[in-house]
């Protein structure tokens, strides 16, 4: 019978997790290395930006069913949800799974349950599972001991999407994959106490080549809608209206382009699959490399418009890395932007509703402001389109009059 659940890792997946099993009554622990994480949820109160999860951690903190700590405690089930980010040429990077392992395996005891949801590349559960069996020689695992081992151990990804995390964690469908079957029952069980969809069962290998297959093919997706824009924009075609004309057919749904994908799961997970098969993985490749050159293209076309004004005045609208959110991190945006006030072309106005300050970053660029889309709008000789923000929808005539727009959503031209 599970009473304590453990949840490594307090980010964007942790925290909303562990905050909807304590309001399942269970008795969860956070444990996450940042001190300041830990305080924060101690007091009730949310580190990061996601609707609904304050009230969630408050509730939670308040009932006496979540605390957080920096250190694992002894629990029935540990839930890791650490990054899995890349290093070098792509290559993942997965000391933050191997830290992990080293600080659990002294807690570990028979009978615990061991779920990995980061995005890791294909073979990490086992790889996870030889640490802590190497760090435990005293305990039996499910890679050398199938269903009668002390330790269960199983992967099941997480594949929420950020801004609808609250809900979507209740009722999405779940993959579950254990190194035994017995792992799969158990962590299956487990899912069941709050997920409302479906939790299927599969073998842990399956489990994290499912999570980057759904990645990899939304990157596949808008990288065919990015190339096309590109290709339309050289024979002079409105590429919106020839998607929205070619989904008419029943069996096409073209994604829409941009400049370019963001945010810390599509832009990096198809990677995990190619590091594991350069040779193989080419489509899912040139798809990133698509996707990662867009940023360039939309800077050429900024610079094609700076040769027709004289110290030009430059306004960006949006930096988040997609619409009616504050999260800038791996944003084409604001690599955009960033680049943009680097040529030193003129002055940059930067416009995104959902901050109040600058990042670090623009701290070197003397030329970049913060301002307000009316101040843009009225000052701006180039207009660059970045972020379809709700907010930015109000401003599509005076857009339509303005005499240079670079549309990179489509929402001018759209
Ligand atoms: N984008 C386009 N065109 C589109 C759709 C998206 O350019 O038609 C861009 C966005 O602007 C953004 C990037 O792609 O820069 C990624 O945005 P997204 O909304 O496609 O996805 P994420 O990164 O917010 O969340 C994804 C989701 N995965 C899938 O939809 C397959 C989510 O379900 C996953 O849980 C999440 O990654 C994750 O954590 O892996």
């Amino acid at each position: 019978m599970v009473k304590t659940i453990s949840v490594i890792g307090l980010g964007y997946i942790g925290l909303p997790t562990a905050a909807i099993f304590a309001s399942r009554r269970f008795k969860v622990i956070g444990v996450d290395v940042n001190r300041h994480a830990v305080d924060t949820v101690n007091r009730g109160k949310v580190h990061i930006v996601e609707p609904d999860l304050d009230m969630l951690v408050q509730a939670a903190v308040a009932a006496g069913n979540l605390k957080a700590v920096t250190m694992p405690e002894p629990s029935d089930v540990f839930l890791i949800a650490v990054p899995t980010p890349f290093k070098g040429d792509h290559e993942p990077d997965l000391r933050h799974i191997e830290a992990v392992s080293r600080n659990l395996a002294p807690v570990l005891k028979s009978g615990d349950l061991v779920i990995l949801e980061s995005t890791s590349p294909v073979g990490t559960t086992e790889q996870l599972a030889n640490w802590l069996a190497a760090a435990r020689p005293d305990l039996t695992f499910p890679q050398t001991h199938g269903d009668t081992s002390d330790i269960r151990i199983a992967y099941c990804p997480e594949r929420v999407l950020p801004g609808h995390v609250v809900r979507e964690l209740v009722q999405n469908d779940r993959v579950i994959g254990g190194l035994s079957a017995r792992c799969s029952n158990e962590a299956a069980a487990l899912y069941k106490s709050f997920v409302e969809g479906d939790c299927v069962i599969t073998t842990a290998r399956t489990a994290e080549m499912c999570k980057l297959t759904e990645n990899s093919f939304r990157d596949v997706n808008i990288a065919f809608a990015n190339e096309l824009s590109i290709i339309c924009d050289s024979l002079d075609i409105n590429v919106w209206e020839l998607i929205r004309l070619a989904n008419r057919h029943p069996r096409v749904n073209i994604l829409q382009p941009g400049p370019g994908v963001g945010g810390h799961c599509i832009a990096v997970d198809p990677w995990f699959i190619v590091s594991k098969t350069p040779e193989r993985a080419r489509l899912i490749r040139t798809a990133r490399e698509v996707n990662d050159g867009k940023p360039h293209w939309v800077i050429d076309k900024i610079r094609a418009a700076v040769a027709s004004v004289e110290k030009p005045t430059i306004a960006c609208l949006g930096l988040s890395f997609k619409p009616n959110i504050d999260d800038l991190r791996e944003s084409p945006a604001l690599e955009i932007a960033l680049d943009l006030c680097g040529k030193n072309w003129g002055e940059v106005l930067l416009v995104e509703p959902y901050i109040e300050k600058l990042p670090d970053s623009f701290e070197l660029h003397k030329n970049a402001r913060l301002v307000s889309s009316t101040e843009a709008l009225e000052r701006a000789d180039i207009i660059v389109l970045l972020v379809d923000h709700a907010q930015f929808k109000d401003l599509k005539v005076p857009l339509t009059l303005h005499p240079l727009v670079i549309d990179t959503r489509g929402m001018v031209a759209g």
